[in-house]
């Protein structure tokens, strides 16, 4: 029997585990990143850890989110991150540089190497073949530190890509149907791995904004095939070396299967307030807008660019609306400067942002009230543009420049001729934003700059032998990151600050939410399905932890967050009884009862609602490194623990 492609890397990286999907596997991780929100919090972490220099191939650190430096405290991490990275043996991308994932994909990516990244949209580097996941800080310098990463073997789940792209249809509206299909849930557990002759009809920036939007389906990664169109992009950036022809076995067998023909895909949207919120854009009709915001992760490759610039010329901006556009990077930015296409779209009125994330994290641009927003980023979840009432759709560069001149949601196949661009033979160069670090010698002299909005890193406390508290909040399903933890302008410069980010925990849900836990002393949250999906921002543990939560209690949890709450020592466990949800009231009073016997001894946990005198049954199944992790009260415990 063969391997499909994420079967051969992960065979490649095993370092503990068998290959049996859902039980737990270890893989060596050849590169990481980080970005500057959560990347203060991991290298403080990789600090505790008392370790010289990294151990991995490639590690990068990115500034990219905070550089809005609106005070003192943005500027105070990037010379703190930078000071590390330079101490430790780790690139520094210099802010300006342009976004973590598309700089990696043009500089750093190689196919069959695994990458862990401190940012969710990781996966962006399965557009090159490699096999790219995100993860919290903890987990990623635990990797740069040498120690394997550990995750549940995922299912592998095919997309048989047939046909071609009708013109003005794009790379998102790909991603928007697998979301239309599979749902913000269809992916947790599972690799989307694809294959099929469509696959060489789509450039690696299309594959790269495929793989990328597959964090919101959940799923662990997303990958493509490394072949002659990987070797062609790799030619193009002076990398030509680092191809390695990758596919999956023509007897690989796959867990799941779903077939797309490219052909009959339409211009698609995601409505508010979820990424699998999705209708052709014919179908929501020519609605009015507010704005009209391009780049990000997904969407701001020199490809994109082209094209919006393409639609832009010689035209202005409707009255209406409000346009900007972000280049990705530094490459692309230069190489639209260089070649008119910038000009083009200053000419038609067009906001031009650095290269950076800026309104995909609420870092500016916010809408007006109730406004409209297009957006070619990957996330429309509620609040997260800054503007609590506005309504984001997320759309293709093509409809979003479509609509930008148009003034209203504009399917771009009204425009007629589509306007052909090549991928060019060769990028433009220059890496003089990249840092390298110091030599080993030179490194022993180098201080590490705190500044005064650094605090330490909250730690959790050895599990007790019995857990009660109350509920202090009951939420619906699929409640995200940003409801946790919101991002944003006003909060993001405080990512190194938990105490001052406590007070804005869950205010999209519940604004009395932190000032509660305070008082209570902590207790127990109650969620619903998917708990926790969206980012891999660990500060939706830490932040928790700090204020005494000790248990969530949901009737599923995103990957990437159970991670972060074990590695913060907070229980994540589940309904045995989905329907048991139903019968707990915020404010009741829980008791875990014995929760320290059924953790240790991977038995189901009894729960005693102390208010109704019910009792419920929920799984713990923790792995062995798991159950260790809980009982000491967290990660950073744990490998203090083991080191003595
Ligand atoms: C996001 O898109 O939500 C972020 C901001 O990039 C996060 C990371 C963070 O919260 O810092 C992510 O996707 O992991
Ligand atoms: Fe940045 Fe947005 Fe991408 Fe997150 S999703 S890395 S905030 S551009």
């Amino acid at each position: 029997m063969g391997y499909t492609l994420a079967q051969k890397i992960i065979k490649n990286h095993l370092v503990s585990g068998e290959m049996v999907p859902g039980t737990e596997i270890g893989l060596k991780i050849d590169q990481t990143l980080t970005q500057d929100a959560t990347g203060t919090m991991a290298y403080l972490q990789f600090e505790a850890m008392g370790i010289e220099r990294v151990k991995t191939e490639l590690s990068v650190a990115y500034i990219d989110h905070n550089t809005l430096q609106n005070g003192f405290e943005n500027a105070d991490d990037h010379r703190f991150i930078q000071s590390v990275a330079q101490k430790r043996g780790i690139r520094f991308s210099r802010p300006g540089n342009g976004i973590c994932h598309q700089v990696h994909l043009e500089r750093f990516g190689v196919p069959g190497k695994t990458l862990l990244g401190s940012d969710s949209h990781t996966p962006t580097g399965g557009g090159i073949g490699m096999l790219a996941m995100g993860a919290g800080g903890l987990d990623v310098a635990v990797a740069m530190g040498g120690g394997a990463y550990y995750l549940p073997m995922p299912k592998i789940v095919k997309v048989n890509l047939t046909g071609r792209l009708s013109n003005w249809v794009a790379a998102k509206d790909i991603i928007l149907e697998v979301l239309r299909i599979l749902s913000v849930k269809g992916g947790v557990g599972k690799v989307i791995e694809y294959t099929g002759p469509g696959v060489a009809t789509l450039s690696v920036p299309e594959r790269a904004t495929i793989t990328n939007m597959g964090a919101e389906l959940g799923a662990t990664t997303s990958i493509f095939p490394s072949d002659e169109t990987t070797h062609a992009f790799l030619k193009a950036q002076n990398r030509e070396a680092d191809f390695v022809e990758l596919y999956a076995d023509a007897d690989a067998v796959y867990d799941e299967e779903l077939a797309i023909d490219l052909s009959e895909l339409v211009p698609l949207a995601a409505m508010p307030h979820m990424p699998d919120n999705v209708k052709t854009v014919e179908e929501i009709g020519e609605i009015a807008i507010d704005q009209v915001c391009i780049g990000s992760c997904t969407n701001s490759s020199l490809m994109d660019m082209l094209k919006v610039a393409a639609v832009l010329k010689g035209k202005t901006v409707a009255p209406n609306v409000s346009l900007s556009i972000a280049p990705g990077s530094k490459q692309v930015l230069n190489m639209l400067a260089s070649n008119g296409a910038l000009a083009d779209m200053i000419d038609a009125g067009a906001r031009i942002l650095e290269s950076a994330c800026g309104p995909c994290i609420g870092m500016g641009q916010s809408p007006n009230s109730k406004g409209v927003s297009l957006r070619t980023f990957n996330r429309n979840f509620e609040g997260r543009s800054g503007t609590a009432d506005a309504g984001i759709y997320l759309v293709s560069p093509e409809t979003a420049a479509a609509s930008a001149v148009n003034g209203k949601l504009t399917d771009p196949r009204t425009l007629g001729e589509m306007p052909q661009i090549q991928m060019p033979d060769s990028f433009f160069i220059n890496d003089n934003m990249i840092l390298l670090p110091d030599a080993p010698q030179d490194a022993v002299k180098r201080e590490v700059l705190y500044g005064p909005n650094i605090k330490s890193v909250p730690t959790g406390k050895p599990l007790e032998d019995s857990v009660t508290g109350k509920a202090l909040l009951k939420v619906g399903d699929n409640i995200t990151t940003d409801h946790i933890m919101p991002a944003g302008a006003k909060i993001l410069p405080y990512r190194s600050n938990v105490p001052y980010l406590s007070q804005f925990c869950f205010a999209v849900c519940d604004k009395t939410f932190a000032k509660r836990s305070k008082k209570e002393g902590g207790g127990i949250i109650v969620g619903g399905a998917n708990y926790g999906q969206g980012s891999s921002r660990e500060h939706a543990a830490l932040v928790p932890l700090y204020l005494g939560v000790r248990a969530v209690i949901a009737k599923s949890f995103a990957r990437m967050h159970k991670a972060n709450l074990i590695n913060s020592g907070i229980l994540p466990l589940t309904f045995i009884n989905e329907d048991d949800y139903d019968k707990i009231s915020r404010d009741d009073v829980l008791e875990l009862r014995d929760i320290k016997k059924s953790v240790t001894n991977n038995t189901d946990a009894v729960l005693v609602d102390v208010t109704t005198a019910e009792t419920f049954r929920l799984h713990t199944g923790f792995s062995e490194r798991e159950t260790a992790i809980l009982l000491a009260g967290g990660k950073l415990n744990y490998t203090a623990q083991n080191k003595a």
